[in-house]
């Protein structure tokens, strides 16, 4: 037996962590974080710490298929390029759309890029960074001339402020969370403050929250430019040196009081002159922002406002003081790099300027390029529905969970005459849709790079072998070029082939007036790419070894080389929820990653989290005749979500909150973006996700329960459901308004099993079934008007043992003899320990903070990202 140590690069955030992957006989055996890699130094959150679990090949996707039927890749890549080359002759270039994601490698991006606008003929390529990045790219353009993140990682352990604003960095970038916590308890007077209308985990550090009115943070901002010129603290002669437009400025921002500042954010004065003031007396601040301030119909704007604070102060460019708009995915940032929104050309060039265009045409040969921008996301999704667009080709992404407004992405996908669909997992929702699929190689067995928030472009390394006939993203999409006729322009051999050519085209007449310039890597060997090390861009003859920082001289990428102030009208939300409804907030939680196609394969991941809710605060609750955990549906006239209630004051009572994961594989109606309008930013064009208003109804179940299952269920009709999967079972949530559940109806469905028992009353209101094959426990099923209370863990464990007789009614109970045994909701994921567990310690008295729980139980001992839970719980006890 072989044992080897792979170094490769985490494929969730956009901390872009590196992993020490522990390989034995083609398997993953286990993972730890790469001591050496400048983001992570050696840690990993717990969706990284649990790679080695999602890497399966059960849910694979693992041969091509046309219209369902299996057939090989010379038929499907001819298929394909016979059909494009159709479509292009028949209707041109522009009924033509690709869609792909921040979660392929730069090598798959420069290839789908290159062969779309070079080659097909138009830009109609866009991703799934519309929905992510796309506001902030164009703030940054607008200020600084071109899509630059100045900062590092450093600068957030090295600020005296932190301001987190829109960002849950908590549960969304843990690992710099974690950095960033250590900085402030090695430096106790560094302030945090988090911007946010929810009061997240995040929170837990922070020495200041502003719950602010959701949508409001621009005016927040331009408060802040107001009291910061009022004051007397900006920093003239940056301003005069350094940027343009500070006249235009002072007139936006100047009759904006402090009052009516805090009036429109509904916070209290006192609060927001508090961060006014911490904010202009500190030199050293970030600002990091993400999600709550880009996707936003206003998001550019909010953007900009964050920006001018700083340069009006010139805390840009310097150590510790900066605007960072943190990325999401593990390759937003190289997408960037190559040009993969359908408003930008490759290697940080313009579709504004003609000889930028020319000259990437002259490049790559091109033998059909695109001469202007093609289609954003929402919009390319409309113009399919409008038959406008013929084939779409989607890869490595999930639109019909992910977009707004999934019921008109069914619709516009289920009317195109082509949809290819280009994925590794068969829970993808989107798959559905698929004329054409195409099993894709993933994490672990593709090769590449990824570049993170802070601008490291990292390798991702393969070991494993991929199942069936699975084939790399750029492989696929090269053989479909060469098909369609562009042999020589897409006749790479391997990835580092792809890797240099994107490296010197960043150095064609570049000579420093472009910010992403790799040129140094341009020749590099094989060798020297399969062993490169981290490193972060630009990488040029100045900047050999890469650069931390960028602006520290105060010269900019616009024209005149100062940076633009740009004054913003504030603006609220695009559709603001009347008197009797509640505003949607939807995002992340700390365990799944997005559509759960990967974190939802494993059940340490979903233990802490694994049903959608509906957070709402007492007040709100108590005003709609909700009960916590009681089913609730959240409504827009034309969808609906429904979850159990989570009653919480850490949301305001004008809101709930919603994760955006749950799709149609995981859930009936648990998916965030049926009720998401596809309002977008006039300039960015990223949707509105933070914002929908929504009318919350409680609702009555005749029926509710669990069954938990080793044989394959699908629930009838009338029920709601959330599927819970585990390794040797899947456990069911169920709820009906209409019919009750009844032992008949559960024999009927299982008529393999003849083996049950059984406890219900004359009506079958409540009924508690378990049915076995040959005496294993195959199925059980817990079901009252009311929710039984069970100890899940416990049933799981259960599940497929052979359970004596005399024990069978005891099953029946739901929880076990032994409370002991019952450890309660799972807290910890890497270590497994639950909510009763911790309690009965602190309880017990054998522990009583963070320190002696870990040394315990050992919970927040490995990723930490338990770690404010249990501070609440040691709350709790002490209270
Ligand atoms: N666990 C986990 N981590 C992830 C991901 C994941 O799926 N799961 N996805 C990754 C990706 S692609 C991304 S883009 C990032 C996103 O990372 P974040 O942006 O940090 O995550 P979100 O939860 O989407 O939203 C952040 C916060 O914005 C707040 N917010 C809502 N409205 C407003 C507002 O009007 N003003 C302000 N100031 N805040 C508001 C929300 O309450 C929420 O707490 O996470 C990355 N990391
Ligand atoms: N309501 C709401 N909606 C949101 C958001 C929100 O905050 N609220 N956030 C938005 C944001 S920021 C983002 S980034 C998006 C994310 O949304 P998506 O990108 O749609 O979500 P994923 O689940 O990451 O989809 C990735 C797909 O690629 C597949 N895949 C994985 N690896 C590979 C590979 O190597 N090759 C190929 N070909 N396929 C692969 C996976 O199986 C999966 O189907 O969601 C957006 N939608
Ligand atoms: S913080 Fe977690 S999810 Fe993000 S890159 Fe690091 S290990 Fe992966
Ligand atoms: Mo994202």
């Amino acid at each position: 037996m072989t044992t080897q140590i792979i170094k490769t690069t985490c494929p969730y955030c956009g901390v872009g962590c590196g992993v020490d992957a522990k390989v034995e006989n083609n398997q993953l055996i286990a993972v730890s974080g790469s001591k050496d890699h400048p983001a992570n130094k050696g840690s990993l959150c717990v969706k990284g710490a649990s790679l080695h679990e999602t890497v399966g090949y059960q849910d694979r996707i693992l041969h091509p298929t046309i219209k369902n039927e299996r057939v090989s890749w010379d038929r499907a890549t001819h298929y394909i390029a016979e059909q494009l080359s159709q479509v292009i002759e028949q209707h041109g270039p522009e009924a033509i759309a690709m869609y792909v994601s921040g979660q392929i490698l730069t090598e798959d991006y420069y290839v789908a890029n290159k062969l779309m606008k070079g080659f097909i003929g138009t830009a109609n390529i866009d991703t799934n960074s519309r929905l992510c990045m796309a506001s902030a790219v164009v703030a940054h353009k607008r200020a600084f001339g071109s899509d630059t993140v100045p900062a590092c990682y450093e600068d957030i352990e090295h600020a005296d402020l932190v301001v987190l604003t829109g960002s849950n960095l908590a549960w969304a970038h843990p690992i710099l969370y974690q950095r960033l916590s250590a900085a402030k308890q090695a430096r106790p007077h560094m302030k945090i403050v988090v911007i946010d209308p929810r009061q997240t985990a995040s929170c837990d550090i922070a020495d200041l929250h502003l719950a602010l009115r959701p949508g409001t943070d621009a005016y927040l901002y331009n408060g802040l430019a107001q009291y910061l010129i009022e004051h007397g603290y900006i920093d003239h002669n940056y301003i005069n040196s350094h940027c343009n437009g500070y006249e235009d400025l002072l007139k936006q921002v100047s009759h904006q009081t402090l009052s009516d500042t805090s009036h429109i954010c509904d916070l209290e004065d006192d609060l927001v002159s508090m961060f006014y003031q911490w904010f202009a007396e500190t030199e050293r601040t970030v600002t990091l922002f993400s999600q709550g301030i880009n996707q936003s119909s206003s998001g550019v704007d909010k953007g900009n406002a964050i920006i001018n604070c700083h340069l009006i102060t010139g805390k840009i460019g310097k150590v510790g003081a900066a605007p960072f708009s943190i990325t999401g995915q593990p390759n937003a940032m190289g997408g960037r790099e190559v040009g993969g929104l359908a408003n930008q050309l490759a290697a940080h060039m313009t579709f504004s300027n003609p000889q930028d265009i020319d000259q990437v045409g002259q490049f790559w040969h091109a033998t059909s390029m695109a001469q202007q921008e093609g289609l954003k996301a929402v919009d390319m999704f409309e113009a399919v529905a409008q038959g406008k667009i013929k084939a779409i080709w989607i890869i490595a992404t999930n639109p019909l969970v992910s977009m707004p407004d999934s019921e008109s992405i069914r619709e516009a996908l289920t009317q195109c005459d082509l949809v290819i669909v280009q994925d590794v997992s068969l829970s993808s929702d989107t798959l559905k849709y698929a004329d054409v699929c195409l099993p894709a190689t993933t994490w672990g067995e593709k090769s590449g790079t990824v570049t993170n928030s802070e601008r490291t472009i990292s390798r991702q390394r393969s070991f494993l072998t991929p199942p069936g006939e699975a084939r790399h993203d750029w492989q696929i999409i090269c053989d479909i070029a060469k098909e369609m006729g562009f042999n020589e322009a897409f006749s790479y051999k391997t990835s580092a082939d792809i890797f240099r050519e994107h490296a010197q085209l960043s150095a064609l007449r570049n000579s420093g007036n472009r910010d992403f310039d790799i040129s140094e890597l341009s020749l590099m060997s094989d060798q020297a790419y399969d062993n490169m090390p981290p490193i972060q861009w630009p990488i040029n003859s100045a900047y050999p070894k890469g650069r931390a920082r960028f602006f520290e001289d105060g010269v900019f990428f616009t024209a005149d080389r100062k940076a633009n102030l740009i004054p913003i009208q504030p603006k609220l939300p695009a559709y603001p929820a009347t008197h009797n409804e509640l505003i949607l907030n939807t995002g992340r939680i700390r365990d799944q990653w997005h559509t759960m196609t990967r974190t939802g394969k494993t059940s340490r991941l979903l233990a802490h989290t694994s049903v959608p809710f509906v957070e709402i605060h007492p007040a709100t609750a108590n005003a709609f005749n909700i009960q916590e955990n009681s089913w609730v549906s959240l409504q827009t006239p034309v969808s609906k979500y429904i979850a159990k209630a989570t009653i919480t004051r850490s949301v305001r009572q004008d809101s709930v909150f919603i994760p955006m994961h749950w799709s149609d594989f995981f859930s009936s109606h648990g998916k965030a973006n049926s009720l998401v309008r596809p309002i977008r930013d006039a300039l960015s064009g990223q949707p509105e996700f933070k914002h929908s208003p929504v009318e919350a109804k409680s609702l009555n179940p005749r029926s509710q329960g669990v069954l938990i299952s080793s044989l394959p269920f699908s629930p009838p009709s009338y029920v709601e459901w959330h599927r819970i999967p585990y390794e040797h079972c899947t456990l069911w949530e169920l709820m009906s308004e209409g019919k009750t559940f009844t032992l008949s109806g559960l024999k009927a469905y299982y008529p393999r099993i003849k083996d049950w028992v059984s406890i219900t009353d004359s009506n079958e209101n409540f009924l508690h079934a378990a049915g076995f094959i040959d005496k294993q426990l195959t199925v059980l099923l817990f079901s009252a008007i009311n929710m039984p209370s069970i100890d899940q863990p416990w049933l799981l464990s259960q599940m497929g043992k052979t359970i004596p007789l005399l024990s069978r009614h005891l099953l029946l109970t739901g929880v076990p003899q032994d409370s002991t045994q019952a450890c309660g909701k799972i807290v910890c994921s890497c270590h497994q320990v639950g909510e009763n567990t911790i309690i009965n310690t602190l309880a017990n008295g054998n522990a009583c903070d963070i320190d002696t729980l870990g040394e315990l139980l050992k919970c927040g001992t490995q990723c930490g990202s338990c770690v404010p839970e249990l501070k609440s719980l040691i709350n709790l006890h002490q209270a």
